[in-house]
């Protein structure tokens, strides 16, 4: 089902497409009933958990966003010429856009695609990119891709190229992982391919330290999610009797993010009782690690060809462009 009813403004064609009102109340029951409990990451994102995400990005500890940047930066050119000229880019989950930014100059692509549920923070960027870029053809998608993706119908025969920034990969396990790299391919072109961040694997002090940094950025934005919570589906958590805890599992290569909860207490939510044992805790998120060999076999394995990668000199963070296995 193509998104068609558009509105152009200027450089911008914006499509609207229908949102699935999926129950957020059963969606949340059921991650809390489980044996170990469970809150989806994508409930970190309120308006007020998105600003503490960009207090995390500012924090010395949390070196995957600014690392990305740089990487971005130092090697647009080489990135630009790796992708190719008139490409359409697509960005799923594309907030408010500031990674592309340091591409767009290098890469001069035909047009760029942000897809994004929140319609604020895309004609946001919209409007900001239009200006910095008057060149730029922007197609704003309002869609929440986590439920299905589809393409306005006059970027069908072009060539598109997927901008997937930001580790954010990490937060599937690995069979979800394969399954959302396979979706990413179907919107890619025959000859065209993904750019995609991957935090890598490395000394797990250094990973600690980025979940648990000093100043608490990461134990409020994990925290905040009960208050989301308590909004959403009508819940009485407590945040002061919860704890945050983050801890890098090597055995599977993952950083691991918990509610602990400090006593033994329970917790209404959606009309239901919730009950908490003292040190119970709620997972709140994954966030898994690759080496540039993992994250290759990873891509292979979705259909994907490793194309070229580029990494920092400490080796802290990973850029790659994969392009679509031809069959
Ligand atoms: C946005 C998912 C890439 O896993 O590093 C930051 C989110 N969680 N600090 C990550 C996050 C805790 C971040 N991702």
């Amino acid at each position: 089902m193509a998104v068609d009813d558009a509105l152009r403004v200027q450089n911008i064609v914006h499509h609207k497409e229908p949102i699935a009102s999926h129950d957020v109340r059963s969606e949340l029951l059921e991650g809390l009933q489980k044996q170990q409990k469970t809150i989806a990451p994508k409930y970190f994102y309120d308006a007020q958990g998105s600003e503490l995400f960009e207090e995390i990005t500012r924090q010395t500890e949390y070196y995957p966003t600014r690392t990305e940047k740089s990487l971005l930066q130092q090697h647009s050119a080489d990135i630009a010429a790796t992708l190719g000229a008139d490409c359409v880019l697509i960005e799923p989950g594309s907030g408010s856009s500031e990674k592309v930014e340091v591409l767009l100059s290098a890469l001069r692509p035909k047009a760029y695609v942000p897809l994004e549920i929140s319609e604020a923070a895309l004609h946001g960027a919209a409007e900001r990119l239009t200006a910095d870029f008057p060149w730029l053809q922007i197609h704003a998608v309002c869609a929440d891709y986590s439920n299905g993706m589809s393409l306005p119908s006059e970027l069908l025969d072009e060539r598109r190229v997927l901008f997937y920034p930001g580790s954010t990969i990490g937060n599937f396990e690995p069979l979800q992982a394969l399954q959302f790299l396979q979706r990413l391919r179907k919107l890619c072109s025959h000859d065209g391919g993904l750019l995609i961040g991957v935090d890598l694997q490395k000394d797990p002090a250094i990973l600690d330290a980025a979940y648990n940094d000093a100043e608490g950025m990461t134990a409020a934005f994990n925290l905040n999610v009960l208050q989301h919570i308590n909004r959403v589906a009508e819940a009485n958590f407590d945040s002061d009797a919860f704890a945050h805890q983050a801890l890098y599992n090597s055995d599977v290569g993952r950083i691991e993010m918990y509610l602990k909860s400090l006593c033994e207490q329970s917790v209404t939510v959606a009309g239901q009782s919730i009950e908490f044992a003292a040190e119970e805790r709620i997972l709140t998120e994954y966030s898994y690690k690759y080496t540039v060999e993992s994250f290759q076999k990873l891509a292979s394995a979705a259909g994907f060809t490793p194309v070229q990668y580029w990494t920092d000199a400490e080796q802290l963070f990973s850029v790659h462009y994969c392009s679509v296995t031809q069959s």
